[in-house]
């Protein structure tokens, strides 16, 4: 490109940016105290530039980015000798031309990961040495490839059940109980200056957080590196309670492992006991009877959202997490659009789907202009 055309298009993103945000909102990251890390989850679209609003809205006031998707095993490795390395690259470049501090998501999950990765020769289960050797070579490709550029890992994904046991995936049968260990050698020896994560969803939950605490403690009792535990934090406007995320966040603190809000988002839409379990049909009668905003937020809603924020928020800094991610720029990209009811119309982030800033915007300015003065 040449230097005027970059310049025209700078200019674009600039006023992408006013468009967007509708207002002089001061920039987020410019509140928050220094040792909090503050970013958002950007899509494929988001990191390649397509959609320069949302990208806007991310440069202008986070400091730190996480790929929603584009890292998976099933992106950048879809076949055994085949890895996709575009996408990755150009996400890891925007973050590091623009000075953010880049995220890995994720080595190893039992989810979108392609099947051949646990398939063995001529249909027979998988065993321990090819799995494992499939493990080092993704890692040591993947890692080695970012090394001294991408600044953290998530390494291990959402191993535990709800009970706080070691949850049953390809990767426990095939390695057993110590493919997490592995992982997190694999990752340190990939990239020594990577900080190293073990991520999962509902750690307040006190089975649960027991359980990601014994990982880590017995990750570092063999002496390996472990930076932070990171609670996704895919959150309802009235779920779970504060004194549950209160004593969680505290639990973490008081292990000596960094707590990490790694995937916020707030549900607003009606919860059903059944939504995540029911069958096609079931779903269909859910999503009648809950999708219930789809023309907008309502203004009390939109104060509740606000509240909540402000209640979460004042929890982070009071226990110093180190980060706090989105999981999305503006409403309009939202996975929860469909889970867990596929074509609901949800309003859990920041700003809507317009790109304007939401009461939950300012909420947040203020926490962090509070949490900044402590
Ligand atoms: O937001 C992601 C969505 O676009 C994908 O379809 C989905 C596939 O499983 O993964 C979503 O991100 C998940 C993240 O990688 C791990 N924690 C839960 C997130 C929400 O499902």
């Amino acid at each position: 490109m040449s230097r005027s055309l970059a310049l025209v298009a700078g200019a674009a993103l600039a006023a992408a940016v006013v468009h967007a945000s509708g207002s002089e909102a001061p920039a987020l990251k410019s509140l928050k105290p220094a040792g909090l890390r503050l970013g958002v989850a950007l899509s494929q679209k988001q990191s390649d530039g397509e959609d320069k609003a949302a990208l806007g809205l991310a440069l202008r006031h986070f400091d730190q980015v996480s790929p929603e998707n584009l890292l998976k095993w099933e992106r950048v490795h879809p076949e055994p000798e085949r890895y996709e390395f575009g996408p990755a690259d150009r996400y890891v470049e925007l973050g590091r031309s623009r000075g953010l501090f880049v995220v890995g998501h994720v080595l190893v999950w039992h989810q979108q990961t392609p099947a051949w990765v646990f398939a063995g020769e001529g249909g027979q289960p998988i065993d321990r040495a090819t799995a494992l050797a499939r493990l080092k070579s993704h890692i040591d490709a993947v890692v080695g490839r970012y090394r001294g550029r991408i600044g953290g890992w998530d390494v291990v994904n959402e191993a535990l059940e709800e009970d706080g046991t070691l949850r049953k995936t390809p990767w426990r049968t095939a390695i057993g109980d110590d493919y997490i260990a592995r992982a997190f050698a694999l990752a340190h020896a990939a990239d020594p200056t990577a900080e190293l994560y073990y991520n999962d969803y509902n750690l307040w939950k006190p089975a649960k957080r027991a359980g990601a605490l014994r990982i880590v403690a017995q990750l570092k009792a063999q002496g390996l590196r472990v930076d932070g535990i990171g609670e996704q934090a895919h959150w309802g406007i009235d779920d779970p309670p504060l004194a549950a995320i209160d004593e969680t966040l505290a639990a973490i603190r008081a292990s000596g492992t960094r707590a990490l809000i790694t995937e916020l988002d707030m549900d607003v839409l009606p919860r059903d006991p059944d939504m995540w379990g029911a069958d096609l049909a079931k779903k269909q009668k859910i999503k009648a009877a809950t999708n219930v905003y789809p023309q907008g937020l309502p203004d009390d809603v939109q104060q509740r959202l606000a509240r909540r924020y402000a209640d979460v928020f004042a929890l982070f800094l009071k226990h110093d997490v180190g980060r706090v991610t989105f999981w999305g720029v503006t409403d309009a990209d939202t996975w929860l659009d469909d889970f867990p009811i596929p074509g609901r119309v949800n309003h859990p982030l920041l700003w809507d789907r317009d790109g304007r800033e939401k009461p939950a915007f300012a909420a947040v300015a203020e926490a962090l202009r509070q949490g900044a003065r402590r």
